[in-house]
């Protein structure tokens, strides 16, 4: 049963609880062929969010900017593909959410730890603003801030755990958003990390 929590987006708790085990092989998978790295930020900051990518293309930063690339700078080599376990899942939880046909070409792997934090930002280095995104978040839970369309509207905390799934679309898709920084608080599975998949139609 989809929540809403902005008027085109939605959060599906315990969505992809059903799918653990098989989406936390796939984790184990991918960062064997594309490990978790810190990036650098275009204003030189390294990042406290460690990624990695899977699908057509893979979202990339560095001191020239950020974009969507189909090689992995650490490896130049094709980001390992989107296992279809996230593809499906992803789609799913769009549909779910009145988003018919989601069809993404990129996932962006996060790795916080405790301390990790995603300031708040806009995903505006896609083609195509009319697809919806979809974030699913796995181990540690994390509180959620969303904001408005400008940097200074106050932002909701919307706490977000293990097995929920997020989607943005519509009048949502570029509102201002972030993740405070994580506390210390093992899960089982996971142990001291959260993982979130982000999935988008980049290209
Ligand atoms: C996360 N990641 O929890 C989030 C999930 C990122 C990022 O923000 O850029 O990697 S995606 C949250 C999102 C996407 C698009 C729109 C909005 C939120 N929004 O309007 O709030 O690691
Ligand atoms: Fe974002």
């Amino acid at each position: 049963v989809p929540e809403a929590i902005g008027p085109d987006a939605f959060v599906l708790r315990n969505f992809a609880t059903p799918h653990i085990e098989e989406l936390l092989s796939a984790i184990n998978t991918l960062e064997r062929q594309a490990a978790f790295r810190n990036m650098v930020t275009p204003g030189g900051f390294i990042m406290s969010v460690a990624i990695t990518n899977c699908g057509r293309l893979g979202w990339t930063t560095d001191r020239q900017g950020y974009r969507y690339s189909p090689i992995d700078p650490d490896t130049g080599q094709p980001w390992p593909s989107m296992p279809a376990a996230f593809r499906q899942l992803a789609k799913e939880a769009a549909a779910e959410s009145g988003f018919a046909d989601f069809e993404p070409d990129a996932c962006l792997v996060n790795r916080y730890l405790p301390g990790s934090r995603l300031s708040l930002h806009q995903d505006k280095d896609e083609r195509d603003f009319n697809a919806p995104i979809v974030s699913v978040s796995l181990g540690m839970p994390a509180v959620f801030l969303f904001g408005g369309h400008k940097r200074t509207d106050k932002a909701a905390r919307i706490p977000l755990m293990h097995g929920d799934v997020v989607v943005w679309g519509g009048v949502d898709r570029l509102r201002y958003h972030g993740v405070l920084p994580l506390k210390e608080n093992p899960h089982p599975l996971l142990g001291g990390q959260r993982i979130n998949l982000t999935f988008r139609k980049a290209g």
